[in-house]
């Protein structure tokens, strides 16, 4: 018998009757974008409830990072981690700048910073690393080496919504923080993202240049696109974070759960937990060491498969052998392992126990 799809993710969708309202203010004001007022009431209820300064609201991830990265006018070199999504280095592409990928650690799945220092050339102008599902990076390592080699940092944040580090917002590391408020996140607007900024100067610049960089006489000097987050995006995300926590708590059930029946299995590692982060569950990796569970990560997407579990192998290829990108470098291999090893699992909130015990049975049998 033919069983009920499950996904990797689904979207947590708050009740219908809530965004209504949300409808009528903006059928009545007729400001559909721009900057309207569920924009700007977003910017200022995520700065709280994310306790960073400076937030500006963007369509989506990728055109943030492209911007993030064109307030520097950076040149010449980026150094970034290959175990990403394709937008990381897309968005160094963008920029007219070479994605150059430096390998990533084992436990964190983010780049190395022992082996940044020996890929910086007088080319290099700036560090774009990943939060990979959420799991900070180094960055204490990765600001002294930004510091000594007076290079920009960008953190592709966007699996990152709602870390602390050490008691503060991860998002405050770096020059910038980028998040992604796409449909398959943690908190989504439909479609949507944000950079985080230290400070006023870089806010408005960013602001501006999200909306064409067009001055208020109508003059450009700089480069800008269309970068804005619309009305009906922001009302969803203010809908959004009233039940964030919920849908927290609901993740963190659903790992929990899992983290129970894959612990003692030999062969299949999982996320540890750490004293100096919180975890927002936005994944589930699990790494399958094929020689110990006698079945290779891609026998198990299979089986899941056939089985109507639909899991995700994120991020293979690892970004390295992807043909646009391809690096001819056999100094990679940590990421090329990770990415034929891990597997994401079904985890969002509407998870049921019944589906999760599924995908638990199909893996362990
Ligand atoms: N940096 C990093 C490190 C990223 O991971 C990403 C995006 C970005 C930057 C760029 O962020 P954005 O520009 O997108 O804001 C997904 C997402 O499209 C992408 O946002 C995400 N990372 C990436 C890791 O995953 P796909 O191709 O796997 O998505 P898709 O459509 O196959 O969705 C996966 C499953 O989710 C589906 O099987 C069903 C479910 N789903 C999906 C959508 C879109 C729904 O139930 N409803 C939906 O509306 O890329």
């Amino acid at each position: 018998m033919k069983q009920d799809p499950i996904y990797v993710t689904q979207p947590f969708l708050p009740p219908k009757e809530e965004f209504l309202p949300y409808l009528e203010k903006i059928w009545n004001s007729k400001q559909l974008t721009n900057g309207g007022n569920l924009h700007q009431e977003l910017e200022k209820q995520l700065s709280d409830y994310l306790e960073v300064s400076h937030i500006s609201l963007f369509s989506n991830a990728t055109i943030a990072l492209m911007t993030a990265l064109k307030l520097y006018n950076l040149s010449g070199e980026i150094i970034t981690t290959p175990f990403s999504f394709a937008a990381t280095a897309q968005a160094i592409d963008w920029n007219n700048c070479k994605p150059v990928f430096v390998d990533v650690e084992e436990g964190t799945f983010n780049i190395d910073p022992s082996l940044i220092e020996e890929k910086i050339t007088d080319s290099t102008s700036a560090i774009l690393p990943v939060h990979v599902y959420g799991t900070p990076c180094n960055v204490e390592e990765i600001s002294n080496i930004a510091l000594n080699n007076n290079l920009k940092v960008i953190y592709d944040a966007a699996h990152s919504f709602g870390i602390n580090y050490k008691g503060k917002s991860l998002l405050t590391f770096g020059d910038l923080s980028v998040l992604s408020f796409h449909a398959t996140k943690v908190f989504n607007t439909f479609e949507g993202g944000a950079i985080i900024s230290k400070d006023i100067d870089s806010k408005e610049q960013i602001d501006e240049m999200k909306n064409f960089s067009l001055t208020e006489n109508g003059d450009i000097k700089n480069s800008g696109l269309n970068g804005k987050l619309s009305e009906i995006h922001a009302a969803m995300g203010l809908l959004q974070l009233k039940y964030i926590e919920f849908c927290l708590n609901q993740r963190k059930c659903v790992s929990d759960k899992y983290d129970k029946a894959f612990k003692d299995i030999l062969g299949i590692s999982i996320t540890q937990d750490d004293v100096r982060w919180n975890r927002n569950y936005s994944y589930y990796p699990i790494s399958i060491d094929k020689e110990v569970f006698n079945k290779s990560r891609d026998d198990v997407f299979e089986n899941l498969k056939s089985n109507s579990v639909f899991s995700r192998k994120y991020f293979y290829p690892s970004l390295n052998n992807m043909t646009y990108f391809k690096t001819k470098s056999d100094d990679l291999n940590l990421s090329s392992k990770f990415s034929t090893e891990i597997l994401c699992l079904p985890i969002y909130p509407d998870l049921k126990p019944e589906e999760q015990e599924r995908v638990i049975e199909i893996i362990l049998k």
